[in-house]
């Protein structure tokens, strides 16, 4: 690797230069890209798969046009990120063998079920919140195309939010039932929620480079402290209570002090083990199966019309 390069390379990140695909980067910075976008991409994918559970079950036309927007927007997310990682050399065919075959690691939280109409409420307000925490840093990152699909994506998510936030609202308002509803989803999905922001700074082998790299603009910790803050009233509004005994204002500090994820639970999700990964990667095999002639067929039509 040539010094000045590199030096040009430290320079213009020292300046918020972004990366654009055709400046020269280290190796290890194209690697560690490629890995995290490619995560990203497969997690819109399978995370279309939870939600796209209940586009048949939808109680009514309206929530069901909602939900399957949404579902189509995630699809989009995945194919825009995974463009995005191809501009750094990746093949997308590779990526995505790797995420049929389990090697890939796609957001643990994925792998959790759905099992009530609450679910959607509570995934759209405190998943996808938990993701635009995420990916508003992410905006800043060093690499210009992922920058850019960060932008894009957010508006996006951002709707998503708030439709999850409005479905919790209604069911926290309404019946009996539905407010249990409501507060069963909440208590389900609050700490898979917390994991989606990765192991604790300390623990977090991947973020010293990443940092100071600026692909990671903020840690692990700081971006889940600022979700916790953000959600606290959020679920005070709904009247619906977080599941965490340890949960209360620290005036000291500014925040919420909140009680330690599971991590056992959160390690074992990742290396596979979760309710539903074996689910989730048998749904995405076969959808690659079940679309493998549409490709030929694109791929037939383009070579002909080539020649
Ligand atoms: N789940 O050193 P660390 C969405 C892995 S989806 C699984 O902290 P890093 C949406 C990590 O990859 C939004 N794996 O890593 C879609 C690493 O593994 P490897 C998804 C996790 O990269 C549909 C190892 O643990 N967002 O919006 O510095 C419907 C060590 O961790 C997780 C993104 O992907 C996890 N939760 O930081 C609704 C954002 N956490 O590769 C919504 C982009 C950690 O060393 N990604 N791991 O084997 C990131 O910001 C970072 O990759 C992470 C982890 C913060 C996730």
């Amino acid at each position: 690797m040539s010094d000045k390069k590199l030096e040009e390379f430290e320079n213009k990140l020292k300046a918020d230069i972004k990366i654009e695909p055709r400046d020269w980067m280290p190796d290890d910075y194209r690697k560690n890209l490629i890995r995290m976008m490619s995560q990203h991409a497969h997690s819109e994918i399978v995370g279309m798969l939870p939600e796209g559970n209940w586009i048949t079950r939808a109680p009514s036309l309206k929530r069901k046009k909602i939900l399957m927007a949404k579902v189509q927007d995630e699809a989009g997310h995945g194919l825009y990120l995974y463009c995005a990682t191809e501009t750094l050399g990746a093949d997308r065919k590779d990526l995505i063998e790797q995420l049929n075959t389990g090697k890939a690691k796609y957001a643990s939280v994925f792998n959790y079920p759905t099992t009530t109409w609450a679910d959607m409420g509570a995934v759209g307000w405190l998943v996808d919140g938990a993701a635009i925490m995420n990916q508003v840093s992410l905006q800043r990152t060093s690499y210009a195309p992922y920058s850019r699909a960060m932008v894009r994506i957010c508006k996006e998510e951002s709707f998503h939010q708030r439709q999850g936030f409005e479905i919790m609202e209604v069911m926290s308002n309404g019946t009996k039932e539905q407010r249990e509803m409501a507060q069963d989803a909440l208590d389900r999905w609050w700490w898979p929620a917390l994991m989606m922001f990765g192991p604790h700074d300390a623990n977090s082998p991947r973020s010293a480079k990443s940092l100071l790299w600026k692909i990671k603009r903020e840690t692990n910790d700081e971006l889940r402290q600022r979700f916790v803050d953000r959600v606290v009233p959020q679920a005070d509004f709904l009247g619906l209570k977080i599941p965490d005994p340890d949960l209360k204002w620290n005036e000291k500090k500014g925040g919420h002090d909140f009680g330690e994820i599971d991590w056992d639970e959160f390690y074992s999700v990742v290396n596979g083990n979760g309710p539903c990964n074996r689910e989730r990667l048998k749904a995405r095999t076969e959808a690659d199966e079940n679309g493998r002639w549409v490709r030929e067929a694109a791929e037939a039509y383009a070579a002909k019309h080539a020649s």
